[in-house]
């Protein structure tokens, strides 16, 4: 499935005289609006291999038509969300889901639709068919000499095909905990994984990064091994200076302030990567800003703060990347939404006034730090995002060019209904 230029440019043009009607009016009203747009069109989210099918529940899954059969097909659709948004240009790869089997092809491949590769992730969550020892009771923590080794020797195979993909970075999540009171010694399964970490950390190449993500609960109800930002940050420290912590929003404990996570994190240079979705319970992987927008703005502030405090690059120097599942959406539809989401909050924290909000907070004006605030929250920047795409050779509405198109439609006549994308 391919959208060209030309059926790009079509649709643009259609909508250009009320686009640039939108766009004037804004960068009348907030002049600071066209300084951002080089920060904006750099932005690329990375999109996870594994959020390209139908997701699912322990209660069932709904197939979808036209899901990606291989990573090829995986590839192609990130491919065709990235000619819509021009935001979308890395793809994180889980292994074993999708093993690369010829890396350099994959490789030309996903050059071919101007895709990089994002963090590989590896899986020790799940026991893989002829997999001789079971994950059951942990991996990298596990009491068994054997199972640490195979889950630390299917890591370094992890970072082997990265290296050959140009991936630079490393996500491990760690399912191990216990589902019972007495099943664990805490110390020792920490100190248990941080071993086995230091053996993972050993074979990474000096320009990768080892990102460690924590999850407050899921699978084990009990205990996590790396349970929240504070044991992730400090098996991270320990290891050396190319581990970071990884946050995921939906693996917080309801309530968390996890924008005060991502800025001491960022302060102790030890924030690496994100992973976004959104939730209301628990790891709902939901749509980006579905449900609590108005927080992933404020993170957005911490982050865009946080980095300009530590001279980082925006577009570079951390990780973005999508972990969200998809039960009643299409994917793909889902995809879009997510990336537009993330780039209007990015732009919201960029626009606000900092010199005021410094002020008010001198003078501890609480109610004029939070009208600050708002202020850029409340500005409409959707005409700014798409300023920015179509500067990029992106559609001004990926969203109805994506539905104009059929796409699904025309997915599923290529693919068959049946088809299964892997993953969870
Ligand atoms: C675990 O819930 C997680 O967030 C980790 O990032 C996994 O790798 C991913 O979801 C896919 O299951
Ligand atoms: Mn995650």
């Amino acid at each position: 499935m391919h959208i060209s230029r030309t059926t790009i440019a079509e649709h643009n043009d259609q909508r250009m005289f009320a686009h640039e009607r939108r766009f004037n009016h804004l960068a009348s009203e907030t002049p600071q609006a066209l300084s951002v747009l080089p920060l904006l069109e750099a932005f690329q989210v990375a999109i996870p291999s594994w959020a390209l099918g139908a997701g699912g529940t322990r209660f069932g899954r709904f197939g979808l038509g036209g899901e990606p059969r291989n990573l090829e097909e995986k590839i192609a659709d990130v491919g065709l969300l990235h000619a819509l948004n021009r935001s979308s240009g890395a793809i994180s790869l889980h292994i074993p889901w999708d093993i690369p089997e010829d890396a350099e092809r994959i490789k030309a491949l996903a050059t071919r639709y101007g895709l990089v590769f994002d963090a590989m992730n590896s899986n020790t969550f799940q026991d893989q068919p002829g997999q001789p020892l079971s994950y059951k009771y942990g991996s990298l923590q596990h009491v068994d000499k054997a199972v640490r080794k195979q889950a630390i020797d299917h890591n370094i195979e992890v970072i082997r095909y990265g290296e050959v993909l140009g991936s630079k970075s490393l996500t491990v999540w760690l399912a191990d905990g216990s589902c019972f009171p007495g099943q664990l010694n805490f110390r020792e399964a920490f100190q248990r994984t941080l071993e086995s970490l230091h053996e993972i950390y050993a074979a990474l190449p000096a320009d990768w990064k080892l990102f460690l993500e924590y999850k407050a609960f899921e699978p084990n109800f009990y205990s996590t091994t790396v349970a929240d930002w504070g044991q992730s940050l400090l098996a991270v420290s320990k290891l050396g200076p190319q581990a970071y912590t990884l946050v995921d929003l939906g693996h917080h404990l309801q309530g968390a302030n996890i924008e005060q996570i991502v800025a001491l994190l960022l302060m102790e240079g030890k924030l690496g990567g994100f992973h976004f979705n959104d939730s209301k319970y628990g790891d709902d992987d939901l749509t980006v800003g579905s449900i609590k927008p108005y927080q992933l703005f404020l993170i957005f502030c911490e982050l865009v703060e946080g980095m300009d405090a530590r001279g980082m690059l925006h577009s570079r120097d951390l990780g973005w990347m999508i972990d969200a599942s998809h039960n009643v959406k299409d994917p793909l539809e889902d995809l879009l939404q997510s990336v537009e989401a993330i780039k209007i909050a990015y732009a919201q924290a960029l626009l606000v006034d900092r010199a005021a909000l410094r002020e008010a907070r001198a003078a501890s004006d609480v109610v004029r730090a939070q009208e600050v605030l708002q202020a850029a929250y409340r500005t409409d920047v959707r005409p700014l995002v798409a300023e920015a795409r179509l500067r990029a050779g992106g559609a001004l509405e990926p969203l109805a060019l994506y539905r104009a198109g059929e796409v699904r439609r025309r997915l599923t006549e290529e693919r068959g209904s049946g088809g299964r994308a892997t993953g969870l």
